[in-house]
């Protein structure tokens, strides 16, 4: 009895301490920006402005409360005009009508020749044809040199928007003659959903297969899972097959398993649980945790497609890192080789709910162009084929490019150059 009633104490105790704790955790939602407080680099950014510079700043870092210390995005504008500039994000998914919050802080060296009378966040909405349809400014301000600053805005995302960039960009005065950058440090850049208690991420892997090959060989594909975060993360997925739409199969997941906190997942055969056995084709992989204050991350994952030695003991195979769905307007990727020592394949998977059409070219070791294709992919649909399919059936070195010829749709490519007497495989993501 009294036992029980010690029991019953530590209990009440225990759950007490869960709430208070659960409690003074900010109710921050998932970080939706894939690197915005630049712990360790500036990826994930980028321009095609040739007026701003930008760089990673290790030595600075917001000193704001809940800041996220060392770790910046340095932006240096070379344009005196009155207007502003800055490197941005990829794509990132957002539902129509839905609530967001963007917040951010930035720090104007206190220098007589920094230039810089403005910094801001400005978020461009996008729609599934690649286009922008609205925008938004959040001001940082009154501007204060050599203090971190910090604003944040409430944002409902408009009417057919699919995805949003988010822009750190710094504004010069009119100056004339002027030569010194306006330079402004970034930090903690953050796009929540507003109230939003999980968090997602959404992966794919380019390439997959459960099917005999040539020569005996049976390639699998297997899943090393990394959690990322202090929550378990549950993996669901879908295959995604050779020439069809595969937007229904997005919509009918199935689950591969957990991945414990900060732990670690095996998934063997992946494509045979998700679409069945004798398939080759795309994966797609949605994680989930149900906690707040996530990072856009939640797993790292690499697959392993691999064959036993149909000659022997072991076996062999290739690795293939799953990515993101990204924006790529323009892809090369180096070493197609066609001859009596190599063949090469190449594919592309559409990572969008969007038809995508994708130019391919190929360019021999000379400089020539060897063949071209122009493919029209259905929404998240899978192509590989091997190279004498656009008609070069000999190639001693040489480079693939992918071009996105219209705005919809995002994809990944990627280049597989095989040893013809051993058939062991080497596996190239576009860059
Ligand atoms: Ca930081």
């Amino acid at each position: 009895m009294k036992q029980t009633f010690l029991n019953g104490v530590a209990g009440r105790i225990a759950l007490g301490t869960l709430t208070a704790a659960l409690l003074c955790a900010p109710a921050v939602a998932q970080n939706l920006v894939p690197n915005g407080t630049f712990d360790h680099d500036i990826s994930g950014w980028s321009t095609s402005d040739s007026t701003v510079k930008f760089a990673f700043r290790g030595d600075a870092g917001s000193t704001l409360p809940g800041g996220s210390g060392p770790g910046s995005l340095e932006v240096q504008q070379f344009f005196w005009n009155g207007g502003s500039g800055g490197p941005h994000t990829d794509d990132i998914q957002v539902t129509a009508g839905t609530t967001y919050t963007l917040s951010g802080a930035a720090f104007l060296p206190d220098s007589t020749d920094n230039v810089a009378d403005d910094v801001d966040l400005y978020l461009s909405w996008r729609n599934a044809d690649g286009y922008e349809t609205a925008r938004e400014w959040v001001g940082i301000y009154p501007i204060e040199k050599g203090k971190w600053l910090t604003a944040a805005k409430d944002l409902v995302a408009p009417s057919g928007a699919v995805a949003v960039r988010i822009w750190a960009v710094v504004g010069n005065p009119v100056l004339e003659n002027e030569t010194r950058p306006g330079v402004a440090y970034f930090d903690d850049i953050v796009f929540v959903e507003k109230g939003a208690t999980a968090a997602r991420q959404v992966l794919f892997v380019p390439a997959s297969a459960s099917a005999h090959g040539r020569n005996g060989t049976l390639w699998t594909t297997t899943g090393w899972f990394a959690n990322a975060v202090a929550y378990p993360v549950e993996i669901k997925a879908a295959f995604l097959r050779q020439g069809q739409d595969n937007g229904s199969a997005v919509g009918q997941l199935t689950s591969l398993g957990t991945v414990p906190a900060n732990g670690y997942l095996e998934v063997k055969d992946m494509a045979a649980k998700i679409g069945g056995a004798g398939l080759t084709g795309g994966i797609y992989i949605e994680a989930t945790a149900q906690a707040a204050n996530l990072p856009a991350t939640l797993v790292h994952l690499i697959t392993y497609t691999f064959t036993p030695n149909p000659g022997g003991s072991g076996g062999y195979g290739q690795g293939v890192p799953a990515v993101d769905p990204g924006t790529k307007n323009d892809v090369t990727i180096p070493g197609v080789y066609q001859n009596a020592a190599y063949r090469t394949n190449i594919g592309v998977l559409n990572t969008s709910a969007s038809t995508v059409e994708i130019r391919v070219t190929i360019t021999g070791a000379d400089g020539k162009v060897l063949g071209t294709a122009t493919w029209t992919l259905k929404p998240y649909e899978q192509k590989q084929v091997s190279v004498t399919d656009l008609g070069v059936n000999d190639a001693s070195g040489g480079f693939v490019t992918f071009t996105r010829s219209g705005s919809a749709g995002s994809f990944r490519a990627y280049a597989t150059v095989v040893d013809q007497h051993t058939g062991d495989a080497v596996y190239t993501g576009g860059m």
